[in-house]
C-alpha cells in the first residue's frame, strides 16, 4: 500500500472533541475541545488516515505523495456539521403564516383552522416526485455551503401511505446522490389529516398498523418521530405508535415538551428513545430521567426565536444535571425557516447561554450521538469519515459571533471537496 495520502489539510488549528465516540460528552466535559496547533489530517479513502501536528503527519504522509494538499495558514478546521432535526422535504412556502404571525396569531391556532403544517401536507401532496426531489436538493446545497455534512430529515407532510412513502423515497433517492448525508425519519403522526377530523385514534392505528410496516418492509427509514403535543398527539397515543416502531427496529426520536409539559421527556427515558427534541416544557422529573437514561436532548432554538417566544429549553440546568445535549436547526417552512446550523450556534449562546465551546460540541460529536452514528462521524479522528470543514476563522467563538455571515470557506465530505471558496462544486471529478 502507498504511503500516499489522497488528501493532506494542514492548517492553522485542528479543533475537535476526542475519545467521545462511544459516548456523548456529558456536564463540564462539553465545553472540552481539544486543539492542535500548526495541526494536519490526512485523508485516504474518504476516511481520516491521521490527525495530529503538521511535523508528525508529513513524517507519515510524504506531501510529494500526496494526491492533493490544501494549505490553510490562519484557518481552523473543525468536523463537518450535523444536524439532527430537520423537515427539509416539501412542496409549497410558508411566507404569509410568517406575517400572520408577526400580526399576533398564534403558531397552534393557525395549524387549528387548518393550516401551518396542513397547508405544507396540501402543498407537498400535490408536488410531483421530480419536482419534491429538486426543491429538496436545492435546500440540501444550501445546507452544505454552510458547513452540515450530515442531516436528519423527516417525512410528515404526506400523512397517507402514497405521500409519505413519496417523501421518504425522495429522502433516500438524495441520500445516495446528493454529498450529504441523510437519515431517514419516519413522521407519519406530524399531524392529523383532514380526512381523519375528529378521529385520531384511528388515524394512530392507520399509521401505526398499515404505514408503519410498509416504510419499514421498504427499508425507507431508520428511525421514527411524532408531534407529542397538547392538541396534536396524546402521550398514550405516542407511546402506541413509538412502541411499534420499536418492535419493528427503528430508532426512536420525537417532539416532546414543547408548548406543554405532557411527560414527553419521561415517555423518551421509558421507550430508550436516541432523542427527544424541543423540551422548552421539560419538568424536573424529565431531565432526570432523560439523565438516567441517557436520551440526548436536542435543542431547538430557532423555533421560539421564529415562534418570538420569551422561553428557551433550560439548557444550563440540563448540563449540570446530567443531560446530553445537541443542537439542531428543525429546518422547516414554518416554524424554522433556517439552513443554518452556525445560526444555531449563535442562538444557543444568546438565548440558552451556552458556550461557543459547547455548541460546537453539540452540532458535531453530540449531533452524532443523537442520530446513533458517534462512532462513524462528529470528530476529527483516526478511522472516522473525513467530513470536514475550513473556516475563515482561527477559533470556534468566531462561528456563533459572526452570525448571519457565513465564514465557512471548505467543505469535504468523505474526503472529497465540496464547496471551495464557499460556492458548491458539483462534479465529483473535478477534485483531483
Ligand atoms: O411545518 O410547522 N413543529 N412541526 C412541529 C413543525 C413545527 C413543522 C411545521
Ligand atoms: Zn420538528
Amino acid at each position: 500500500m502507498s504511503r500516499g495520502a489522497d488528501l493532506l489539510l494542514l492548517g492553522e488549528k485542528i479543533i475537535t472533541s476526542r475519545g467521545a465516540s462511544t459516548a456523548p460528552l456529558l456536564g463540564s466535559e462539553l465545553g472540552c475541545l481539544t486543539v492542535i496547533e500548526k495541526g494536519a489530517v490526512a485523508v485516504k479513502g474518504g476516511v481520516i488516515a491521521a490527525v495530529g501536528s503538521e511535523e508528525e503527519i508529513v513524517q507519515r504522509f510524504p506531501p510529494e505523495e500526496c494526491r492533493r494538499i490544501i494549505e490553510s495558514p490562519g484557518k481552523m478546521i473543525t468536523p463537518g456539521l450535523i444536524d439532527p432535526h430537520t423537515h427539509t422535504v416539501f412542496g409549497g412556502s410558508r411566507e404569509d403564516e410568517f406575517a400572520l404571525r408577526i400580526s399576533g396569531v398564534p403558531y397552534l391556532e393557525i395549524l387549528q383552522k387548518g393550516g401551518g403544517i396542513l397547508d405544507t401536507v396540501q402543498a407537498t401532496r400535490s408536488t410531483p416526485y421530480e419536482e419534491l426531489l429538486e426543491k429538496s436538493r436545492g435546500h440540501l446545497d444550501r445546507m452544505l455551503i454552510g458547513g452540515t455534512t450530515t442531516t436528519e430529515v423527516k417525512s410528515g407532510y404526506g400523512l397517507d401511505l402514497e405521500n409519505e412513502m413519496k417523501m421518504l423515497q425522495v429522502i433516500n433517492q438524495l441520500d445516495r446522490e446528493h454529498p450529504l448525508d441523510l437519515e431517514a425519519t419516519f413522521l407519519g403522526a406530524h399531524a392529523l389529516p383532514p380526512e381523519y377530523r375528529g378521529r385520531t385514534d384511528e388515524f394512530i392505528d392507520y399509521m401505526a398498523q398499515e404505514v408503519l410496516p410498509q416504510v419499514v418492509e421498504a427499508d425507507l427509514a431508520r428511525h421514527c418521530d411524532i408531534f407529542c403535543e397538547e392538541g396534536i398527539f396524546s402521550i398514550s397515543q405516542s407511546r402506541r405508535l413509538l412502541q411499534k416502531a420499536r418492535e419493528l427496529g427503528l430508532a426512536i426520536r420525537f417532539h416532546a415538551d414543547e408548548m406543554v409539559s405532557l411527560g414527553g421527556a419521561e415517555l423518551a427515558a421509558e421507550l430508550g428513545a436516541h432523542s427527544a427534541d424541543h423540551l422548552l416544557k421539560i419538568s424536573k422529573k424529565g431531565i432526570e430521567a432523560m439523565a438516567r437514561e441517557q436520551v440526548v436532548a436536542n435543542l431547538l432554538p430557532a423555533t421560539p426565536f421564529t415562534l418570538m417566544k420569551d422561553e428557551y429549553a433550560p439548557a444550563r440546568d440540563m448540563i449540570e444535571q446530567g443531560v446530553a445535549i445537541a443542537l439542531a436547526s428543525d429546518f422547516n417552512p414554518g416554524s424554522s425557516p433556517t439552513h443554518s446550523v452556525p445560526l444555531i450556534m449563535t442562538l444557543a449562546c444568546l438565548q440558552m447561554k451556552m458556550t461557543p465551546e459547547e455548541t460546537l460540541n453539540a452540532v458535531t460529536i453530540n449531533a452524532a450521538h443523537s442520530l446513533g452514528l458517534g462512532r462513524e462521524i462528529g470528530s476529527i479522528e483516526e478511522g472516522k469519515k473525513a467530513d470536514l470543514i475550513i473556516w475563515e476563522a482561527s477559533n470556534p467563538r468566531f462561528i456563533p459571533y459572526y452570525y448571519g455571515t457565513n465564514l465557512v470557506q471548505t467543505v469535504i465530505k468523505e474526503g472529497r471537496v465540496v464547496v471551495e471558496q464557499g460556492q458548491l462544486r458539483r462534479s465529483k471529478n473535478e477534485n483531483q
